[in-house]
């Protein structure tokens, strides 16, 4: 029997596939979603663990495609919980009538392009084990950045008797931790969020540090219904001027450079903007993710925030993080540093000690065993191409995405990629994608590719790969870009430097307004640098 062809075939059910299924039925297009779990939501599915919140502020981080839809949700707090995010998803699939496209628990394992037929094959494996295969036109990877859980290959895991869990692949009937000695191991955006509520059931929380992380508060609160109207009143203006914004939020990035105010009235504004909470702290100077004076000043004023938080001096030193403040995302926290006042809970440094080992009871660090009840892994993601990478995609000639990604990710734009036509990557490496607010970035990214395929259309072509120069001139202007600023510095996931063996390339796009600006012009110059066939 002739393989089920579609138009386009969409790999994951988050935001980003959602809205490229909506955009595709509205093109008039035979679309299908695979996505691996039971339910819409992407990362808000997967990431159940305690606290988990969203970092971006509520009223922003939604889509805008639909006034209606932006009229009618309303958001209790200032950053939504993942229980509200997931409603909020679930909310939009059912509004739009997307669900009965969308194949739930049928995971993508491969998709080749065929130079025959010109067409994508993928191949699926559904309940039950169940293979099937659809060809489609156009192949779109909504897979998301942080969608492959990290969790380290601890030599003794399947020894431990507890039970263990990845933040990112957290069960979804909950866990329960009360009376139970707990260990975190990690400490970045995943741990900080789960660590104070972990706290507060476990009867012992130990957390292993490897390297500290910087974290300002979230100062979360109910949503001010006068701030709601005020918000969904002038939706339009503000999505506009959020889209100016590097990050694509609103938060305000002075247009001052560090040095052109006196030290005092730099460190009034830090505490200023300590006061309001979230992102907003990195915006008090424009360059300070270039001017290492100005960052040093900014990650000192956190490290005097942790002492004067932590009550134990030596727990409060461990906790002060020396890198780059924003070199690594920044944490947004409720109540982080406070939890390490409380009697059930102690802090171990494997910095210069690693985990040796797993073992029955526990685990092993600096030739000492300690005992628990459970493991909670928040040990991160292979971002941003561990989750294509993971499926065997094969370009013209049978050529592995792997392969040609072997020493790091090469795209145009980071939506497309040499020798892959049809094949789109939405928020791919090398596009702004993490350092934004994801919402806007997804749906400028789907519009782009639906604009793509519309442009297809029109004109009677079939196919369209960017060319190799324009591929090459891409990848060295974000590695120009990066190299400018502080990013590199450190040990980040940005640069994949958290998973061993992972080449050390630094792959999202720092500033959205440039690159749409860039993605407008391309278009309207007919798509220049790219192949349409
Ligand atoms: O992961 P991470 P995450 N032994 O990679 C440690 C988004 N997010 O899940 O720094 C011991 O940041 C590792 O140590 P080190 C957000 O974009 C958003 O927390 O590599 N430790 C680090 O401390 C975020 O940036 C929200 O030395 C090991 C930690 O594990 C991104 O997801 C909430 C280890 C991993 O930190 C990832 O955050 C949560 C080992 N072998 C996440 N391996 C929002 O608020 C790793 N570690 C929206």
């Amino acid at each position: 029997m002739a393989a089920e062809q579609v138009d386009i075939a969409i790999v994951g059910a988050g935001f980003a596939g959602m809205y490229m299924l909506h955009r595709a039925r509205g093109m008039g297009l035979r679309a299908v979603v695979f996505e691996t779990g039971d339910g819409v939501g992407g990362t808000w599915y997967w990431n159940r663990y305690p606290g988990a919140r969203c970092d971006v502020e509520s009223m922003e981080y939604s889509y805008q495609f639909d006034d209606d839809l932006q009229q009618e949700w309303s958001w209790s707090e200032r950053y939504a919980a993942q229980p509200e995010i997931l409603r909020y998803a679930n909310h939009v699939a059912d509004r739009f009538d997307l669900k009965r496209d969308i194949r739930f628990e049928t995971k993508v394992t491969s998709a080749h392009f065929d130079d025959a037929d010109g067409l994508w094959h993928v191949a699926t494996e559904g309940r039950n084990g169940a293979v099937d295969t659809v060809a489609a036109t156009h192949l779109v990877m909504a897979t998301g950045c942080l969608s492959s859980a990290n969790v380290p290959h601890f030599e003794g895991i399947e020894d431990f008797e507890g039970d263990w869990y990845h933040t990112g692949r957290w069960p979804k009937e909950g866990v329960d931790f009360t009376g139970k000695r707990v260990a975190v191991i990690g400490t970045g955006s995943s741990a900080i969020q789960s660590i104070p509520v972990i706290a507060r059931q476990a009867e012992h929380l130990t957390v292993f540090q490897r390297t500290p992380n910087y974290a300002v508060p979230a100062h979360n609160h109910p949503v001010d219904p006068e701030r709601e109207t005020w918000f969904k009143a002038n939706y339009k203006e503000l999505r506009e001027k959020a889209k100016q914004g590097r990050s694509g939020q609103l938060y305000s990035v002075r247009d001052l450079k560090w040095g052109s105010e006196p030290l005092e009235t730099a460190k009034a504004e830090f505490a200023r903007r300590w006061d309001l909470g979230g992102f907003s702290y990195l915006g008090a100077y424009v360059d300070l993710l270039v001017n290492k004076e100005g960052n040093d000043v900014a990650a000192e004023f956190v490290r005097e925030k942790i002492r004067e938080t932590v009550k134990d001096p030596e727990t409060a030193e461990l906790l002060c993080p020396t890198s780059v403040i924003g070199c690594k995302r920044l944490c947004v926290d409720i109540g982080y540093f406070e939890t390490y006042n409380r009697d059930n809970v102690s802090l171990v440094d494997i910095s210069k000690a690693p985990i040796e080992r797993l073992t029955k009871k526990g685990l092993i660090t600096g030739g000492k065993e300690y005992t628990f009840d459970a493991i909670v892994f928040a040990t991160g993601f292979d971002a941003m191409t561990g989750s294509l990478n993971r499926i065997d995609i094969r370009g013209r000639n049978g050529l592995p995405l792997v392969e040609k990604w072997e020493a790091g990710p090469r795209t145009y734009l980071g939506l497309t990629t040499v020798g892959f036509p049809n094949l789109f990557l939405i928020t791919g490496p090398g596009s702004p994608s993490v350092l934004t607010n994801m919402l806007p970035t997804i749906e400028q990214h789907v519009d782009y590719v639906s604009d793509i395929i519309e442009h297809l259309r029109a004109h009677g072509q079939k196919t369209i790969e960017p060319e190799q120069e324009a591929e090459d001139a891409w990848v060295d202007h974000v590695n120009a870009i990066a190299g400018g600023t502080l990013y590199p510095s450190c040990n980040s996931w940005y640069l994949g430097a958290n998973v061993p063996g992972k080449p050390r390339v630094f792959m999202p796009y720092p500033g959205f307004p440039a690159y749409v600006k860039k993605c407008q012009e391309i278009a309207a110059n007919g798509y220049e640098g790219f192949r349409l066939g």
